[in-house]
């Protein structure tokens, strides 16, 4: 079985968050999602949705640079040409295109949705199979205020919506952060589990001091302390501290993750579709991470329900020991697809049905897209 990509077509949307969001580099108040259509012979259509955070503040590639790519140069090379399956595809694109994963996250997704469309398959079944219909989600608590995030949090929890959190800290002065940290976890109680994701804002010296003071205040996971770059600090951090390190920037694709564990790196990785070039190309970090004793973690770059359920269909098929943070779709106002996604009990159900398994709102789509 192959597909013939005939098209492909791009958007820029624009839909506003339901609150401010703060990590240590931006604070967010609408998220931008790249939306790709391919279309393939015999009418079938697949979607994708490349996204990041705050333009150009957390990674490389900025939604206006993620289009440019795809209609330039990714678009060019894959229309007119046949697949049989995403190694081919992804053979093509980086034989001529470097970089760029976010955008050729979309589209592996988007392939993988019109590959699933002809053969009345999932996406997951052909990622290897899902071992579960519903993934743990936590919700990350990011308003910036101490007692809005406390009574949120609360709030999340009475309803039974989430059991697990995460803090962004990292913008303020150490002493700062650790005080809302510290309070954040004692009002929830010991039995929810509460992370903090610094995202590279600390140098190694402050994350000595700090980890000290999260691990004895009952802080289950300390993502990103440090910069990107600092692999050897990531590593002397991950053996001197018992609370866990969860390496979020320094790795991206399968290459980052056989490093960084060889060299003796303890703790867990968060896999991004978009940091790695797509759902297949995350999953073989996924079994990178399997194979050197490294746990696993289903991240978000705070996609739309398109993005969020292209990772979810991929991340359903490995055990993910730290659970996942697919809540991309609630922070967000709105969206582009005709049924939202059911988050419930902590968790989230993995859509049925031919490929992706969601349906997009062309009105949506149009209404929110960048003229
Ligand atoms: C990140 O760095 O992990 C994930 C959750 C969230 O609030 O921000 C993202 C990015
Ligand atoms: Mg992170």
């Amino acid at each position: 079985m192959s597909i013939t990509i005939e098209s492909i077509a791009c958007w820029l949307v624009d839909i506003p968050t339901v609150r401010p969001h703060k990590l240590s580099m931006t604070t967010m108040g609408c998220q931008t999602l790249t939306i790709v259509r391919m279309t393939c012979a015999e009418g079938v259509v697949g979607w994708g949705e490349a996204t990041t955070i705050g333009g150009l503040s957390y990674g490389a590639e900025s939604p206006e640079a993620i289009k440019s790519a795809i209609e330039t140069y990714l678009s060019p090379l894959l229309c007119g040409q046949t697949f049989s399956g995403v190694a081919a595809l992804a053979q093509t694109m980086n034989a001529s295109v470097k970089g760029n994963t976010f955008a050729k996250s979309a589209l592996e997704t988007a392939f993988l949705d019109a590959l699933g469309k002809s053969l009345n398959l999932p996406v997951s079944s052909l990622l290897g199979g899902a071992l579960t219909q519903r993934l743990p989600v936590l919700w990350t608590l990011a308003s910036g205020d101490t007692e809005k995030d406390i009574a949120e949090g609360q709030r999340l929890l009475a309803e039974g919506r989430h059991n697990t959190f995460k803090l962004k800290i990292g913008a303020r002065d150490l002493a700062t952060d650790i005080r809302h940290a510290l309070a954040i976890k004692a009002a929830l109680g010991e039995d929810v589990s509460v992370r903090v994701d610094v995202n590279q804002a600390w140098d190694l010296t402050t994350a000595i001091k700090g980890m000290a003071q999260l691990q004895a205040g009952g802080i289950d996971l300390v993502e990103q302390p440090i910069p990107l770059w600092d692999r050897r600090g990531l590593i002397a951090l991950s053996q001197r501290f018992e609370v866990p390190i969860l390496a979020d920037e320094a790795v991206a694709t399968s290459h980052d993750g056989y490093a960084l564990a060889s060299d003796g790196f303890t703790g867990a990785y968060a896999l991004k579709i978009a940091k790695a070039g797509g759902p297949a190309q995350a999953l073989k970090l996924a079994h990178v991470a399997q194979a050197a004793g490294v746990a696993l973690y289903g991240g978000t770059m705070l996609e739309g329900t398109l993005g969020s359920v292209a990772s979810l269909h991929a991340w359903s098929t490995v055990s993910m020991q730290w659970g996942t943070e697919m809540f991309g779709p609630l922070l967000l106002k709105d969206d582009i697809v005709v049924h939202p996604l059911d988050f419930s009990d902590g968790q989230v159900t993995l859509p049925q049905g031919p490929g992706l398994g969601i349906e997009i709102d062309a009105d949506k789509l149009h209404h929110y897209s960048r003229r």
